[in-house]
């Protein structure tokens, strides 16, 4: 490889005002593996080093490593850094570059065992309470209900499919064979409000995950898995939502897509909720009030209010979706009337949560992990993991910012770089392409995130490699980031088959950037390892080294040169005027370097000719 890089002779001709395509340059692409491991067990380095060796003998070269404790690197003990030794010795002996990850923006339990109080929270404004015996309790307007919520009656529901039927008091859905299985209710409920729904279910058989799905406009209000097994006795269930903009909401109690197997509905139950998983932090205050408009002391008025079971449902970090939430305690007299407006924590699918970025303290965070990251790795590259951001731009600190999601992540992203750029001076930054592509998850109503996540891209300069994973919608994916003039690696597989990069490959043949192809598995599947990296060979990677540009572009009074290059490498530029021979015209160090050429330069001779070369 490294004598490949230095048979390069011509990279750019440049005349006045244009500029010719590069000559074409073969290289192989990196072959890439993914490994989330915890890196605490020597055991797991015993298995490393087995899927290591196998890895340098099928031609791979770098290794994308995660471990949840790289977000708690302050909290390890001896023998996790002895451990950590030991894989970088491993490494370096195998020729495997090591790419360590770290940001878990989007996946963020890990960041928030340091603080769950700073994971993004939903708004609930003016909920109505009357203090009854020292504690002001709920008063909902209006009182939220199912009517027939027993199942006594399933006429009393909004609609239902015909293979829900009553049965003994109850709904029952058997062997649905494909066709959904529903039962609705339209409901009005308060805007910004938290409401919690119960349910108690029994299944014999069931094959398919029964869910409850909230939505109303182009939103669901819940994504929390309902946790029903196969076959179980009746058993209490728990959905909570936020109502956010909406009056009126359409609540399913439903199977969508199921086999076989029997379903029992009973005891549907929905109710107005407040502080449960109540946040505490300057970008999420608590405001009670009097009827009058006067706000409430806390600790004077009413006693401090926290809900003690907020994220720590295995550990700190880890949320559940319903306990019993805490009181307001005041000594108040009976019958006084208050609002409370709070924040209220929010996980999606299984216990996923996601950090306010907005908050002064995330960046603390963010900045200590680059920092003891790089003490304990030393890579030349570290992977950033924004991912699947679910909940975005609702907390005061969000909020008042007055940005739009697309904005508020484009600048965590600039403020990620800036960190690992300190850290780390000229090193290599990868990340995760969805959330900064429009073909993917950078798009308005994504999840429960406020806004249009559009511009997020904005925030990654070219020098950014992205990591694209989005195989349905490969070639919009890889022009738009190739166009917007980043380097790319595949990230492939996603536990389907070997076959699946041959697609992604032949599809990101005719892009510039190309640098590699991940061996992804999210299941540790590596049956296919060998195969994948055979494929990947057929293959020429599309990227030139150090992957620069030399452009001229037209200025009042003459011409600017500018040179796209990488940060920590250096390139010589030549000047010819008949192209027979070249004169050395300076040497630079990438970034991004410009030239005015003023026009009296130029007209001395108008056919000057300008090439890049990288040097080292
Ligand atoms: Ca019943
Ligand atoms: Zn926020």
């Amino acid at each position: 490889m490294k004598t490949w890089w230095k048979s390069i002779s011509l990279a750019f001709f440049l005349g006045c005002g244009g500029v010719a395509p590069p000559l074409g340059l073969a290289a192989p692409l990196q072959c890439w593996i993914y490994c989330s491991q915890n890196l605490w067990v020597d055991q797991n380095i015993n298995d490393l080093e087995v899927l290591f060796r196998r890895a340098a003998g099928a031609g791979y070269t770098h290794v994308l490593l995660a471990d949840s404790k790289f977000a708690k690197l302050g909290t390890m003990d001896a023998r996790y850094f002895r451990n950590v030794d030991r894989v970088k010795q491993l490494a370096a002996e195998l020729k495997l570059e090591l790419v360590p990850a770290l940001f878990s923006i989007g996946y963020s339990n890990d960041l928030l065992f340091h603080d769950p109080n700073l994971i993004e929270a939903l708004p609930v404004r003016e909920a109505l309470l009357v203090v009854t015996n020292s504690v002001a309790r709920l008063a909902p307007d209006p009182p939220a209900a199912f009517k027939g919520g027993d199942f006594s009656g399933l006429g009393l529901w909004s609609w239902k499919d015909a293979n829900v039927v009553a049965e003994n008091g109850t709904a029952r859905v058997t062997d649905p064979r494909g066709a959904n299985a529903r039962i609705v209710q339209t409901v009005p409920v308060q805007p910004f409000r938290q409401y919690h729904i119960s349910v108690r279910v029994k299944t014999q058989n069931f094959l398919v995950q029964p869910e409850v799905k909230v939505l109303a406009g182009n939103r669901a209000f819940n994504y929390n898995y309902l946790g029903v097994k196969t076959t179980q006795d009746w058993q209490i269930h728990h959905v909570v939502f936020n109502s956010l903009d909406q009056s009126q909401v359409n609540i399913y109690f439903g199977v969508w897509g199921g086999t076989t197997g029997t379903l029992w509905w009973d005891d549907a139950v929905l109710e107005e909720v407040a502080f449960l998983n109540l946040v505490r932090r300057d970008g999420a205050p608590l405001v009670v009030k009097g009827e009058d408009g006067a706000v409430l002391a806390e600790g004077k008025d009413f006693s401090p209010l926290k809900d003690p079971l907020m994220g720590v449902r295995l550990w700190p970090g880890s949320y559940d979706v319903y306990h019993t939430p805490p009181l307001l305690r005041t000594a108040l007299p009976n019958g006084t009337r208050l609002s409370a407006s709070y924040y209220h924590a929010v996980t999606v699918y299984d216990d996923q949560a996601m950090v306010c970025p907005s908050e002064p303290r995330t960046v603390e965070l963010l900045r200590d992990q680059a920092r003891r990251m790089h003490a304990a790795w030393g890579a030349k590259g570290y992977m950033m993991s924004h991912d699947e951001i679910r909940v975005l731009n609702w907390c005061a600190a969000c909020e008042r910012r007055q940005l739009d999601a697309g904005a508020i992540l484009a600048d965590n992203a600039r403020t990620c770089l800036q960190i690992l750029r300190e850290v780390n001076p000229k090193g290599r930054i990868y990340v995760w392409s969805d959330m900064f592509d429009p073909n993917h998850n950078a798009h308005k109503d994504y999840y429960l995130v406020r806004g249009d996540l559009a511009g997020s891209w904005e925030g990654l300069d070219r020098e950014v490699i992205i990591v694209t994973w989005y195989f349905n919608k490969r070639e919009a994916s890889l022009r738009f980031f190739a166009e917007r003039g980043h380097r790319q690696i595949i990230a492939g597989y996603y536990d389907s088959s070997a076959a699946q990069i041959r697609d992604w490959l032949n599809t990101a043949k005719q892009f510039r950037g190309i640098a590699g192809a991940m061996y992804t598995t999210w299941q540790r599947r590596f049956t296919d390892l060998e195969r994948f990296s055979e494929i990947v060979r057929e293959f020429q990677s599309t990227d030139l080294p150090g992957s620069f540009r030399l452009e001229a572009r037209r200025i009042e009074g003459g011409l600017q040169l500018e040179l796209l290059g990488e940060a920590g490498r250096y390139y010589a530029i030549e000047t010819s005027t008949g192209l027979s021979s070249w004169q050395g015209w300076t040497n630079v160090e990438g970034g991004d370097v410009i030239w005015q050429l003023p026009d009296e330069t130029l007209s001395r001779d108008p056919r000057q000719f300008y090439r890049a070369q990288w040097i080292k």
